[in-house]
């Protein structure tokens, strides 16, 4: 079957949505997933239609993977978005990506892209690990083996990194204002992007960290954002459909639900692509919806995921159909997160958190339990032990984020040399450590950088993760069943 391409569109008699021709970059994207294609790169796609302008191309960086370069390359950039569930739409073509580049092969071409005067906007997603956040300071971790070789003036291979250099030769060139765009699932994503910029620039030597300081403060904004899309990892079966639909092979197909979501704090350094006719929402303080989607619909997805481990299943859907964990996330939804957080204003709170659980619940998007349940180190202290923190300090019971936590140390026990996390080793050696097993599990990773200090050290949240870790130690999701009823 022939790939998809420019060429191969032509020969079919086809083109794309938007004027390759007429195609500049105007974007630099750091950290090209799935998620990104289905999300970001669609939504500029249509913020371009909608103003009839090629401005805001794509020149997209993958991370250390050269995967989805070596699958869009061949493929003029050019993808499909395919959308499962109820409302669906049918596969989309998606022309906005002009270029894909190796981050860690082409570290020049990266920084080169960031400096060129007609860049005005850098988006990242590049997941809560990439940030190489310190976990007990929240700040860079300049421990970090990668972020001390990119200090040293490596060619860069973090985003921070490759951020900040960027940045330093775009003041060099005298590159002009730029705005940079944070959409990972972290707390005021844009203020933590520029405080760790800030950091790097801190710990270059001499008047160089002074000079980039300065200038990134008066030439650039970092607006905070929630972004919402569930995206699963597309398998080889959706890529045989979407060949089928598409009569064309593509290689880099993604499948995502119908719901999308964009809000954004509106605040920039200069233009910026009309993302509003493209579905997203610009306000002044994003922090109200960000708490509300990472502390109500990611906290739930960690907690339906852990859970539908224990219970053998593989998919969110399949877990969130078992009544127990159904049950578990409506807990910690209505009665706990809801009552610790601040709402933005016209959001039913509640009608929120059901929609939430109904989205999970999409039998045909095949989000997989293994994909949330993944770096969990990075995701339970967003989502969830603010949540925690906030319950003990309002003198309620951290019920349901303690069963939360308590089915995260089930799975990093339970997957030993197979877990899937940034931190896997020091979390693996802590449970190899004397008394660090069996019962000693929820001490010894309480013990762990991912627990803030205070709340490791409170007895009634140590109590309580013990408690639940011994019921679905002993008796799995019946042990849930048990507890509601005791
Ligand atoms: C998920 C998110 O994998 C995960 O951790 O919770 O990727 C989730 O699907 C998105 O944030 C939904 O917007």
């Amino acid at each position: 079957m022939t790939r998809l391409s420019l060429a191969a569109l032509r020969r079919a008699g086809r083109s794309p949505a938007l004027d390759r021709g007429a195609l500049r970059t105007g974007v630099v994207h750091l950290g090209i997933g799935a998620f990104f294609r289905a999300h970001g790169a669609l939504l500029t796609e249509d913020a371009m239609l909608a103003e009839g302008s090629g401005d805001w191309g794509i020149s997209a960086v993958t991370g250390r993977s050269p995967r989805v370069r070596d699958q869009l390359a061949p493929q003029d950039g050019l993808f499909t978005v395919t959308e499962r569930g109820a409302g669906g739409r049918p596969t989309r073509l998606v022309s906005s990506v002009r270029e894909v580049i190796a981050g860690p092969r082409d570290p020049a071409g990266v920084l080169a892209r960031i400096a060129d005067p007609a860049t005005r906007i850098v988006t990242l997603t590049i997941t809560e690990k990439g940030y190489r956040i310190a976990p007990r300071t929240g700040g860079l971790d300049l421990a970090d083996p990668a972020v001390a070789a990119d200090l040293a003036g490596a060619a860069p291979t973090t985003p921070i990194g490759q951020l900040a250099r960027g940045l330093q030769a775009r003041l060099r060139g005298d590159g002009g204002p730029l705005t940079v765009v944070s959409c990972d699932n972290l707390p005021e994503n844009g203020a933590l992007t520029a405080r760790l910029v800030a950091e790097f620039a801190e710990a270059l030597p001499g008047s160089e960290g002074a000079e980039l300081r300065s200038w990134t403060a008066a030439r650039t904004a970092f607006p905070s954002t929630m972004v919402d899309r569930m995206v699963p990892a597309t398998t080889a079966a959706d890529l045989d459909r979407v060949e089928q639909d598409l009569g064309l092979r593509d290689e880099g197909a993604v499948i995502a639900e119908p719901f999308f979501q964009w809000v954004i704090e509106d605040a920039f350094a200069a233009a910026r692509p009309d993302w509003a006719a493209a579905g997203a929402r610009f306000t002044a303080d994003v922090r109200p919806w960000e708490a509300a989607k990472l502390r109500i619909l990611n906290a739930a997805h960690s907690l339906v995921a852990y859970l539908g481990l224990i219970g053998g299943y593989a998919t969110i859907a399949e877990s969130v159909a078992d009544e127990r964990v159904a049950a578990a996330a409506r807990g910690l939804v209505h009665s706990e997160v809801l009552p610790a957080i601040t709402l933005p204003g016209g959001l039913d709170g509640p009608a929120y958190g059901d929609s939430v659980l109904e989205r999970f619940a999409n039998p045909a998007l095949g989000h997989t339990t293994a994909k949330v349940a993944g770096d969990g180190s990075q995701k339970i202290g967003p989502r969830l032990l603010s949540t925690a923190g906030a319950s003990l300090a309002a003198g309620r019971e951290p019920r349901w984020s303690a069963l939360a936590v308590a089915a995260w140390m089930r799975h990093v026990a339970d997957a030993g040399t197979e877990l899937d996390d940034p931190l896997a080793g020091p979390l693996r050696a802590l449970l190899a450590e004397p008394g660090g097993g069996g019962r000693g599990t929820v001490p010894a990773l309480l013990r762990s950088d991912v627990f803030p200090e205070e709340l490791a050290a409170a007895p009634a949240f140590a109590a309580l993760v013990g408690h639940w870790y011994g019921v679905l130690e002993r008796a799995g999701l019946d042990g849930l069943t048990a507890e509601e009823t005791a």
